[in-house]
Parts: structure tokens; sequence; C-alpha cells
């Protein structure tokens, strides 16, 4: 049978149209036809209260935390830098709910972007805030052009999840305000930018893994490229799941 990976979705205030204010799950539909690609069965998580997000966990074999706005500098116990963008506390609240309940459960987990930075927070490190002006010499990683487009290059370091997927230097989108700063405990790089940026994690014994890219959004670019790391990660939790 094939894995079921539930699917953290973003809540979002609309502030576009008619219905300012409006609380919606937002979930790119990009998240839903990668992990039907890779070979699973994509289940989207809300809010929801612990008890009933621990319903939906145990018909779970995977969880991927997707990506968002910026995460709220007080998890890691700093007060608001000035650049700081638009933040949710729910949401991010939402999402180490989930994170906590998939790690009870020895789930694996995928953090995509914003959900990659979650991680890196949930196990004690820390973000910058605004990468721009709080990194010296860091590029552009928000960038311009439209979301398959390659913004940047990483390498992929030696002996990672990654490692055996690509060659040491890949290409990626760029689509983050803020960055990981200090590792969280048990975490390593698994990719960096050029610029220092870690682009790719993962923990040193759970199977816990992030990028900072969108490889669901690069799907239409290059397929099997985007498909090959989404895959590892759904047959890690096929297998987990055994
Ligand atoms: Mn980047």
């Amino acid at each position: 049978m094939k894995p079921v990976i539930g699917i953290a979705a973003q809540i979002l205030k609309d502030t576009t149209d008619q219905f300012v204010g409006q609380e919606y799950i937002r979930l790119n539909e990009d998240y839903i036809r990668a992990v039907t690609k890779a070979g699973g069965i994509p289940l989207v998580l809300a809010d929801l209260p612990c008890e009933d997000l621990k319903v939906l966990l145990l018909k779970c074999d995977g969880l991927i935390l997707s990506g968002g706005w910026d995460i709220d500098p007080l998890l890691f116990g700093e007060n608001e830098h000035p650049k700081l963008g638009r933040i949710n506390r729910k949401n991010d609240d939402f999402f180490l709910d989930a994170l906590h309940i998939a790690q009870d459960r020895r789930l694996p987990v995928l953090g995509i972007c914003k959900g990659h930075q979650l991680l890196n927070v949930a196990y004690g490190g820390t973000l910058y805030q605004d990468l721009e002006s709080q990194k010296e010499g860091a590029f552009r990683h928000v960038q311009t052009g439209e979301r398959a487009d390659y913004s940047h290059s990483v390498r992929i370091e030696a002996d990672r999840w990654l490692s055996d997927l690509y060659p040491e230097r890949i290409d990626v989108n760029s689509f983050h305000h803020q960055a990981i700063k200090d590792l969280g405990n048990g975490l390593r790089s698994a990719a960096q930018a050029d610029d220092g940026v870690i682009e790719a994690i993962e923990h040193e014994k759970e199977l816990v893994f992030g990028v900072q890219w969108h490889p669901e959004m690069l799907l239409s670019r290059n397929e099997d490229k985007a498909l090959a790391l989404m895959k590892k990660f759904v047959q890690c939790c096929a297998k987990n799941k055994n």
C-alpha cells in the first residue's frame, strides 16, 4: 500500500479581496502533485486541536511541513528585527504540534522552505530574521523570477541524504526571507549556497530532513530532478512503515 503523507498547510489571512481578515487554509497544489507523483497519498492537515491532529497523523506514514511566511522570533529567543516579515504565530504553533506528534510516532519528517527553518527552531536552532541585512555577503534569496526558475546554485555535501541523488552542485529556486543561522541540536548541513547559507539539513539520528528551496515548484522544469528528492522521502516513509 502507498504511504500516506500528511502535509501541514498554512493559515493565511486574506488581504486581497472582499473578505479582508478572513483566514484561509492554503496549500500550493504543487505539493499534492509532487507527493502523488512520488508514490505517496497526500493528506492535507489544517490547524486542529492536538488530540484531533493525533488521530489524523495516526493515519500518516510521514509528515511534510510546507512553505510560508516568516517564523515568530520569540520561538528562538529573539525580539522582532525591524525587517522581520509577515508572521502568524498560530501557524508556527500548529507546525510545532504536528512535528511533536510525528516525533512521538517516529514518522519521517520533511520540511520545505519555512518547514525547513521551523525544524531548525524546533531543535533549538536560530534564524536570520532578515537574511539580507543580517548576514554579510548574502545573495538575494527572494528571487524575482517564476517559481520554476533557478536562482542560485547549492553545493551538496558528501554523505548526506541528497548526495546519492545529485551531483556535487545543482541549481535551485529561492523564495526565503529568513534562513538558518545556528543549527539546532543533532542537525547538520546537507547543502549550502556559495554565500554560506544552509540550504538543506538532516538529523544525525532521526528521519528528519529539510530543504530551503522548493522542489515541488520545480516539477514543471525538471521533473526527474525535482522528484528524486520527493521520491527519496516517500520511499523512506514506506520503508519506515514496514
Ligand atoms: Mn536560497
